[in-house]
């Protein structure tokens, strides 16, 4: 008798390649209108599947995987950070939780690069200058923004995403400078030419760049609190591709507001998809440069992401560990 397939049920949209092989394989339950779930959908969806795919916009607390049905033993995240998922609750009961790790670690690189450069060159605003018509002409001291050579970069959060972006950094010019939980190997700090600061406030004092790439735990939420903005010098800029829940960001609105620090790029966001008006005002005012969580949207890297979910779904249906399995105590 054929082997009954598992129900794969997938929260959104996936690139259609990624959705074709879903279907050959699983029992695939596609979401083709793309709306995020409610809550009550995701609670459906987890009391009769036996892998559920969730992304960043479904957050699967620890009340939804108390309520999953006894076939559910699999998330298999969409996405690297799993900040969405209550992984000790899912451990507690039974759940393993997969993630996407090393697919998008260069596309968010590139697009942190991309915010520096974005707000210390004014990109936007001058972009936005001719796409309504309003530029007069060249002018020597007109649109000035800052070099970034010779400038001291803070990675806060020296993993995959740190340390692809302190490569990135180097061919820039830009002095490398990081705090980390962990010393990273002397083979990696010495191949970066990059400067550990044990004491994030320190680092915070000296550079005129920072940038967040650390995941988004319960041990990083605020990291950047105002207390530790505001040791940032006043002419230096943030760029946070990682999770908006990392600095605070009613915090970092006042401080911009009151032009004591210079600018920020800002991909994500605390209470995402909303974006306080305040920063869309800043982001109008050429302060800030705002991006809608687009670092890994690549197709190459959407693709890779759907490949590295089935992957893990395949490994753990085999009976076998799967290679992206997140542990509680990695959280
Ligand atoms: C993804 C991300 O777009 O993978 C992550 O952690 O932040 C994003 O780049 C998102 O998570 C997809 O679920």
């Amino acid at each position: 008798m054929a082997k009954k397939r598992p129900v794969v049920v997938v929260t959104r949209r996936l690139p259609s390649v990624v959705e074709t092989r879903l279907r050959e394989l699983f029992e695939a339950k596609l979401n083709a209108d793309d709306q995020p779930m409610t809550r009550e959908q995701l609670g459906e969806a987890m009391a009769s599947s036996d892998v559920l795919v969730p992304t960043v916009t479904d957050e699967i607390d620890a009340d939804l995987i108390a309520a999953a049905g006894p076939a559910l033993k699999l998330i298999a995240n969409f996405g690297n950070g799993v900040d969405n998922i209550d992984v000790p609750a899912a451990s507690t009961r039974g759940i393993i939780v997969t993630n996407t790790p090393r697919v998008l670690t260069d596309d968010t690189a590139d697009m942190t690069m991309a915010l520096v450069l974005a707000v210390a060159r004014r990109l936007v605003e001058g972009a936005r200058t001719l796409s309504d018509g309003d530029w007069n002409g060249w002018s020597p001291t007109w649109m000035l923004g800052h070099r970034i050579t010779g400038k001291r970069l803070g990675i806060v959060g020296m993993g995959r995403i740190g340390q692809a972006l302190a490569r990135r950094a180097r061919a820039f010019g830009l002095a490398v400078h990081y705090h980390n939980r962990r010393r990273v190997d002397p083979r990696i700090e010495d191949a970066l030419e990059a400067t550990y600061w044990e004491s994030l406030d320190q680092m915070l004092a000296r550079v005129d760049i920072v940038s967040v790439n650390c995941p988004h735990t319960p041990a990083t939420f605020h990291l950047l609190s105002a207390r530790r903005l505001k040791l940032m010098k006043p002419g230096a800029i943030i760029v946070n591709t990682a999770r908006g829940e990392i600095i605070d960001e009613t915090a970092l609105i006042k401080m911009l507001e009151a032009g004591e620090i210079a600018g920020a790029g800002l991909d994500v966001f605390e209470h995402e998809p909303s974006v306080p008006p305040k920063l869309a005002r800043l982001a109008k005012a050429g302060k800030v440069t705002l991006l809608p969580h687009m670092g890994s949207a690549t197709n190459e890297g959407r693709i890779d992401m759907g490949e590295r979910v089935i992957v893990n779904i395949k490994t753990f249906i085999d009976g076998h560990t799967p290679p992206d399995r997140v542990l509680p105590s990695m959280i």
